[in-house]
């Protein structure tokens, strides 16, 4: 399925139906970072008598995860890594995904030190999840600020199933960082060359980016860390 850019939409009364996680709105105005920000009382409210409520399910459900910097653990050890990411919200329709994408902050608009990722259902973004044990990851890098039309643009890519190989993702991240926006797009299964190395190129083209990307296995970031070398390149 194509999932196109849309109009701001409310959502539809499914979307209350989702396993949502969205962490209740506290009294003071100020939306916390990741919180769903907007109008509530719309996004529940029923569609107007003589419209058909549209709703179009996506090839598989997603989820948002958020994890700031003022939740992360003051001196991370490898060990407490992603204790403090959360899920925001799973969801399973395009009119969902619009819903809650025109709600969020965009990359931009997110303070430094925070990560922000959409990921299949069920699967967490840790390199510890079973699914992305054995997996990896290529990366694009933006200047600070200038990732959020290439943020969407992977998210439609991925949610509109655009991937020949799209059975192998796992999700995409962006992590915030001073002078950069990395958008990561994770992968299930590493050693499987051809299919990383056509994600990779698809990816690209996506993106319209013409610089050279690299894909690392996991298992190194894990072992190396920093040291961990490119095993592909598009
Ligand atoms: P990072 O935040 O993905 O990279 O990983 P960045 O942005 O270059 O570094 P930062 O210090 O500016 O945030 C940073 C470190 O977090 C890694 O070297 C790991 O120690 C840890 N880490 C990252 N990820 C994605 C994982 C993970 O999935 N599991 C575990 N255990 N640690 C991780």
């Amino acid at each position: 399925m194509v999932v196109e850019n849309a109009p701001k939409t409310s959502a539809s009364e499914d979307q209350a139906k989702t396993e949502a996680n969205t962490k209740p709105k506290e009294d003071d105005d100020e939306p916390e970072e990741g919180e769903i920000v907007g109008d509530q009382d719309s996004a529940s409210s029923k569609p107007s008598k003589g419209i058909a409520p549209q709703s179009h399910a996506l090839e598989h459900s997603w989820t948002f995860w958020f994890d700031s910097p003022a939740a992360k653990p003051a001196k991370s050890k490898q060990e407490d890594w992603g204790s403090s990411i959360r899920p925001i919200y799973t969801f399973t329709t395009v009119e969902e995904f619009w819903s809650i994408y025109n709600n969020v902050r965009h990359p931009s608009k997110l303070i430094v030190g925070t990560d922000f990722h959409c990921f299949k259902y069920k699967i967490e973004p840790k390199w510890e999840d079973p699914v992305c044990a054995n997996g990896g990851n290529w990366t694009v890098p933006y200047p600070r600020g200038k990732s959020d039309t290439f943020w969407l643009y992977t998210l439609l890519a991925m949610i509109g199933e655009q991937f020949d190989h799209g059975d192998e993702i796992c999700g995409a991240v962006v992590n915030v960082r001073k002078s950069q926006e990395k958008i990561a797009l994770w992968t299930k299964n590493a050693t499987n060359e051809a299919a990383q190395v056509s994600i990779g190129k698809q990816w690209k083209g996506f993106l319209d980016y013409n610089e050279t990307i690299g894909f690392i296995f996991h298992e190194d970031a894990m072992r190396l860390g920093r040291g961990a070398k490119n095993k592909y390149i598009a």
